[in-house]
């Protein structure tokens, strides 16, 4: 899949990165090539110009890193690039527990591969320890009934139909009774599509979420529609609000259009990605995967995340700089919470400072305790946190009230802080004292 943009892109990739030093030319020569390569991959104008623009300001404006290329560098923005416009993170869906039982409402335009979705979805689910129900409401074609039949009993899934009944909305009434009475905890409608979006499929499909109430409404879009994949999904939003995207029939997309224009134009997420006819064929969408099978660059991508890390480092010696000299101050303090915040994990944040390689951060850091003193740093002035001796009685009430704490609390902090500081100039003097420093500091 892809292969078109990939060869492209890679041809970009292979002229610049070979240069030593890269001028304002060659991005924009570079960048140049790109937006050719992705307007002939059928991506949304729109898309291609917020991706050029983004590429062309972030390479210019790039720290530069000692030890990578400025090339490779370009690499990887154009890499994170891929991503973002990908959707950045995984999308899971967003269903209730186990005991309750949620919707999913698959909707799309005619042989966008919805029932086919469908089942696939129902099938993972299964996998997944789920115990979903198909619920049959394509009431249009005569035989969608029968297919999703053959799909759900292929795959072991219970399904609802309703032969007699011509009304989705009563079918899927009747049939999410059905599911809560069965103890199903995912039900997935399959309904019917049309040639094209208009008033009856958009009311019908209106009809339907109005009585299923769907945690997920699922857009199926069929890839190989290039970027009207993404201008159909754009006008079903207006009248409907999808929460995701199925993009099937990936397998046999070349070109990549409807993968790399649907975030930026409906805001909505892809979830899944249909790659074949088979019910297995089906796959959360992995927006970072999917950039490096396009740019096929993963070496020159983590050398280039080492390059950020070390930058990384260079902040923390100066870091340990200041807690040797014993200038690090409550500002200094509070910029750690940030980062600790950031990486979720203490851990990570011992790891970094040098000469702490190797000590255990107390596993139960208390959250709630940290924050309360980051809004007591918080309600401080800057002058204040570089030197807190100057906070006399009356704006340690001040504090106390800015922050929602109490004047006892105020004091417990600076006295800790004083504490953790004359220790941690020791400590980065003694290696043997870490352990002990740690464990007081968080305790
Ligand atoms: N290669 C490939 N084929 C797919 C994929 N998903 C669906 N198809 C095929 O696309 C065709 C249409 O799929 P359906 O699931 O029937 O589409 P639909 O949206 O339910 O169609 P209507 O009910 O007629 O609106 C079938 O031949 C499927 O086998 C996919 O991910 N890859
Ligand atoms: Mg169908």
């Amino acid at each position: 899949m892809f292969e078109n943009i990939s060869r492209r892109f890679q041809d970009v990739i292979k002229t610049v990165s070979g240069k030593a030093t890269i001028s304002d030319k060659n991005i924009e020569e570079a960048v140049e090539q790109i937006k050719l390569a992705l307007l002939d991959a059928d991506v949304n104008l729109r898309v291609v110009r917020r991706f050029v623009n983004q590429t062309i300001e972030e390479a210019k404006g790039e720290k530069v890193l000692r030890s990578v290329s400025p090339g490779q560098q370009f690499i990887k923005i154009v890499n994170d690039k891929l991503i973002h416009f990908l959707g950045d993170e995984k999308q899971d869906l967003q269903l209730k527990g186990p005991d309750t039982l949620s919707v999913v409402l698959l909707a799309g335009l005619q042989g966008s591969g919805k029932t086919t979705s469908a089942a696939k979805l129902a099938n993972l689910l299964k996998k997944q320890g789920r115990k979903p129900i198909l619920i049959a409401a394509d009431l249009v074609r005569p035989a969608a009934i029968d297919q999703l039949e053959t799909l759900a009993a292929a795959i072991g899934v219970a399904i609802y139909t309703d032969r007699e009944n011509n009304n989705p909305v009563k079918v899927v009434k009747a049939g999410l009774k059905e599911a809560k009475k069965g103890l199903y905890d995912v039900a997935i409608i399959d309904t019917a599509g049309r040639h094209q979006v208009d008033d009856a499929l958009m009311g019908e499909i209106e009809a339907v979420a109005k009585e299923a109430k769907p945690d997920e409404v699922l857009f199926v879009a069929d890839a190989m529609t290039g970027q009207s994949a993404a201008d159909v999904a754009k006008a079903f939003k207006e009248r409907i609000d999808i929460t995701g995207v199925i993009l099937t029939k990936f397998d046999s997309d070349t070109r990549g259009g409807a993968a790399l224009s649907i975030k930026t134009i409906t805001k909505a997420p892809i979830k899944f990605i249909g790659v074949g006819e088979k019910t297995e064929d089906f796959e959360p969408f992995y927006p970072d995967r999917i950039a490096s099978r396009i740019l096929g660059m993963g070496d020159v991508v983590s050398l280039v995340e080492k390059a950020q890390e070390v930058t990384d480092k260079e902040e923390a010696e100066k870091l340990e700089k200041k807690i040797r000299k014993a200038t690090f101050t409550l500002e200094d303090y509070l910029e750690q919470f940030q980062k600790i915040k950031k990486m979720g994990n203490l851990q990570s944040l011992v790891e970094m400072i040098p000469g702490m390689q190797g000590a255990v951060a107390p596993q139960d850091i208390d959250i709630k305790a940290l924050k309360k003193e980051e809004a007591i740093i918080l309600s401080m002035t800057l002058a204040e946190r570089n030197n807190p001796r100057i906070i006399g009685p009356s704006r340690k009430k001040r504090i106390a009230k800015g922050s929602g704490t109490s004047v006892y609390e105020v004091n417990r902090l600076l006295k800790n802080f004083e504490k953790m500081r004359l220790m941690m100039k020791k400590m980065v003097k003694n290696k043997n004292a870490q352990q002990s420093m740690m464990s007081q500091w968080m305790g």
